[in-house]
């Protein structure tokens, strides 16, 4: 029996060296989550990659994009992959060089942060001469952008929250945008050891805490809290705050000494908000129309929020959007107008409910971590312009008050990412896929990005590895011991990157001489001397269940230093204030994010044009049964599909107002594209919006890619950046429509590896 660490939380397992025998919650997490079941059975699944394989057309005729997505696999040796890829990557960055190789690999790989599979590759590419990276994350992509102009980096705002502790002892109300969700704080980067989302919230509400859930879903926050639910239309909460802020300035309730002391620019921004400075005046009538919320909820809201001890917090999806930026500026501002930025249970919050590590106190150290070298070139994307790259090579984009020019690519390396689930429009992505010269994934599944490469070679799971790691902010440093022997002739990335490092002439300085266990010592010996004699030795840690990291302050509040003496501890803004109107984001010039926070119609939301047509508003959060698409074809993901297909939640009312009945398998379209999907009628989804997960593998028509018989919400979600501040990823919301399936169905074919012709490689 080996505890075995994963981002969606601890586990104990038995083992008979190939598979994992019995699979249980670790003995310490509070609340453990059923995603833990889809690790055993998605081992030996058929969609495992089993040996390395290169696309048939690529072999024949070499390198170029015709035929990628649609030609048959043939498996080859490991020796004749590191042939043909070696040989490639001379060629490329002789002929081209670091500016044309793409390493950016946005993902999250597995825990485990020795064989994290995007270090692993930075490193090796480094090695090369460098890559074109990534900055920010699909997470929180307009967050990182703007945070840092308005009052702190995102490291701050979601490493140093007020913890969640403090929330359970001194939040009399917490208002909770886009909700507290109990399924997205399963899941931590890095790893989550003890679950406590429900704890915390039931213990607030023991104390008399009020919680007010604003969301689309009645379920985006745990029965615990009995909470308040409020569901304005998608995509207008920056009207609704808007109004909340009329509000309290209207009737006195704002807190103008902590808005003297501690902010710039208020008087801008409430001149916006009483009409003054464009003749609407943002009170609770006008949010009425445009959010659908009633006056008088907003208005008693907003007074319930002035007398109590009250927690705004933003989720992260609520920033992944069209003009994301805006309702995340206007938490903060509803925070300062009610002065209780820096104290306990009080302010502002991002995130909580997210992902488990939002407030969860910072630990006094980091962890070991592989090191990645020094990139050579400084070229990159704002991650989610990925699409945009490849089709516009040499086009110029703006990004946060820059003039940035995309980078013409030729090689694409992915480890540890899944784009064909993560970006949106899935069948653009495809079509900017076919113009690099050479893809190359690493996974351990025949996913739809492995499926649109040239050269897959098989990962090993973390299961079949040595590593160890621990989750963002978790106590818990854990040893991975591998539990069975890897799948088929799959390889770690490391083993695979220190093969080709050899053959192209970098093997010593990506592999230092040391084999992967003698990293995770080393590395380990070396973090030990650094953080504290104390600790145990690697041999004792090795053979021990875990380690507790120290966490200095259980007790954190956000900014408490900042709040304590402003001068002493100014912000890193340019005025060291909080920055309601920002003099920097309002010299860019940017229509689509002026100087303070403003209500812009978005083009996709139920009171626009566009509904008319289409005429429900999709949610695409993140799925409750796994991570992301990892695993997919695990017990616990297949356990809630209908048909094999994707579920999609829709109001009652508006299933049948379609004709359509629980179970049915529909149609969800667009102009951009449509999927299939098994309908659930749910009165926990709002009127007029239709909620469909992430995460199904996208399995496209071989006739039309735009429709996937899976149900991936990624056919139907725009590439459209937030702004021109942060281009970040909007893919929480679009409208579509949904109609019975009436056609025969199609078989999925994405449970099935993809064709493959044996050319007589020999398969060892
Ligand atoms: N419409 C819409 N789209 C979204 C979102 C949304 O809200 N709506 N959310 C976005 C967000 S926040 C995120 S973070 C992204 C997530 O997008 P991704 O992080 O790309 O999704 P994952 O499925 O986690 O992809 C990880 C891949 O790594 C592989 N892998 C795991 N371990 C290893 C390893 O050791 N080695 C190698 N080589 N591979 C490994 C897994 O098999 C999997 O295929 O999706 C984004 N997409
Ligand atoms: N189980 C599980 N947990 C996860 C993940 C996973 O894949 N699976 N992914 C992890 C990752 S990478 C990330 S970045 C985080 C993401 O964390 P979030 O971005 O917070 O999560 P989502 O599920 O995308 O969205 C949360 C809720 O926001 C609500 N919402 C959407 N649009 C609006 C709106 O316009 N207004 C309001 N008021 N509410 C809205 C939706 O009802 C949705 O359920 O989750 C993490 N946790
Ligand atoms: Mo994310």
């Amino acid at each position: 029996m080996t505890t075995h660490l994963t981002h969606w939380g601890v586990f104990e397992a038995d083992s008979d060296g190939t598979r994992l025998t019995s699979v249980r919650p670790w003995r310490g997490d509070p609340e453990p989550m059923p995603l833990i079941d889809n690790v055993a059975s998605a081992q030996h699944h058929p969609t495992r990659i089993d040996q390395p394989y290169v696309r048939k057309g690529w072999l024949d005729r070499g390198p170029g994009g015709a035929g990628r997505g649609d030609e048959p696999f043939v498996p080859v040796s490991w020796e004749t992959a590191f042939e043909l890829l070696s040989e490639e990557l001379n060629r490329v960055y002789r002929e081209f060089g670091a500016e044309s190789v793409y390493g950016g690999s946005y993902g999250w790989a597995s825990a485990g942060r020795f064989h994290h599979a995007q270090g692993q590759l930075h490193r090796f590419l480094n090695c090369l001469g460098g890559y074109v990276r990534h900055v920010n994350s699909y997470s929180y992509g307009a967050a990182s952008v703007l945070m840092p102009h308005v009052i702190a980096d995102m490291s701050v705002i979601e490493g140093h929250a007020t913890s969640k502790k403090v929330l359970a002892e001194h939040s009399e109300l917490v208002v909770a945008f886009g909700g507290l969700s109990p399924k997205n704080s399963a899941v931590s980067p890095g790893g989550v050891s003890r679950h406590n989302t429900r704890t915390w919230i039931a213990a607030a509400r023991d104390r008399g805490c009020r919680f007010v859930s604003i969301s689309p879903l009645r379920d985006d926050i745990p029965a615990e809290a009995e909470a308040t639910w409020v569901a304005p239309r998608p995509g207008s909460d920056a009207a609704l705050m808007l109004a909340l802020a009329q509000v309290l300035d209207a009737d006195g309730l704002a807190d103008n000494d902590f808005l003297d002391r501690y902010t710039v620019g208020y008087q801008r921004f409430a001149r916006y908000v009483r009409g003054e400075s464009d003749g609407v005046v943002k009170d609770p009538r006008w949010a009425a129309a445009i959010t659908g919320v009633p006056a008088e909820v907003i208005r008693g809201l907003a007074h319930e929020m002035a007398a109590a001890r009250t927690m705004v917090t933003v989720s992260w999806s609520m920033q992944r959007a069209e003009h994301g930026e805006q309702p995340l500026w206007l938490g903060v501002v509803l925070a300062a107008m009610l002065g209780q930025i820096g104290l306990p249970g009080g302010g502002f919050g991002h995130g909580y409910g997210s992902s488990s590590h939002v407030g969860e106190p910072s630990r006094g150290v980091s962890v070991p971590r592989f090191p990645q070298g020094g990139n050579g070139i400084d070229r990159f994307i704002p991650v989610a312009r990925i699409a945009d790259m490849l089709l516009n090579p040499g086009a110029s984009f703006d990004y946060d008050g820059r003039r940035l020019t995309f980078p013409d690519i030729k090689l694409v390396y992915w480890c540890g990412g899944n784009p064909f689930h993560h970006h949106q429009d899935l069948a653009r992505l495809r079509m900017a896929f076919t113009r690099p010269q050479t893809v190359v994934v690493h996974d351990g599944f025949w996913t739809a990005t492995a499926r649109h490469a040239d050269i897959v070679l098989p990962a090993t799971m973390s299961i079949e590895r040595d590593d160890y790691g621990a989750g963002q902010n978790d106590r818990g440093f854990f040893p991975m011991k591998a539990l069975t022997r890897p799948h088929g002739q799959s390889r770690d990335d490391y083993v695979i990157f220190t093969e080709l490092a050899e053959r192209v002439g970098v093997g010593k300085e990506f592999t230092e001489g040391r084999t992967s266990h003698e990293w995770l010592r080393h590395l380990y010996e070396e973090w030990q001397s650094q953080v504290s004699a104390e600790l145990p030795e690697f041999d004792e840690f090795w053979d021990s269940e875990r380690i507790e990291l120290p966490v200095p302050d259980p007790d954190q509040v956000l900014l408490a230093d900042f709040r304590a003496d402003p001068n002493l501890h100014p912000l890193a803004t340019p005025s060291g204030r909080i920055e309601i109107f920002s003099e920097t984001i309002d010299g860019f010039g940017y229509a689509d994010c002026p100087g303070h926070p403003v209500w812009i119609e978005p083009e996709e939301w139920l009171g626009g044009l566009l509904a008319r047509q289409f005429p429900l508003q999709l949610i695409a959060n993140q799925p409750r049964t796994k991570l992301h698409s990892q695993l997919d074809v695990g017990a616990h993901s297949r356990s809630a599909k209908i048909g094999g297909r994707e579920p999609v939640r829709l109001y009652p009312g508006d299933a049948s107002a379609r004709g359509l009945c629980d179970g049915d398998i529909v149609r969800i379209f667009n102009s951009r594209g449509s999927c299939l999907a098994g309908l659930v009628c749910d009165d926990a989804v709002a009127p007029g919006v239709a909620q469909l997960s992430t995460g199904a593998w996208y399995d496209p028509d071989p006739v039309d890619p735009s429709f996937c018989r899976h149900g991936n919400p990624n056919v139907l979600t725009a590439d459209r950046g937030a702004s021109s501040l942060s281009q970040g990823c909007t893919g929480q919301l679009a409208l579509v429509e949904i109609e019975a399936y009436r056609s025969v169905l199609p078989e999925p074919a994405i449970d099935r590896p993809p064709a493959t012709v044996d050319e007589g490689n020999p398969k060892g």
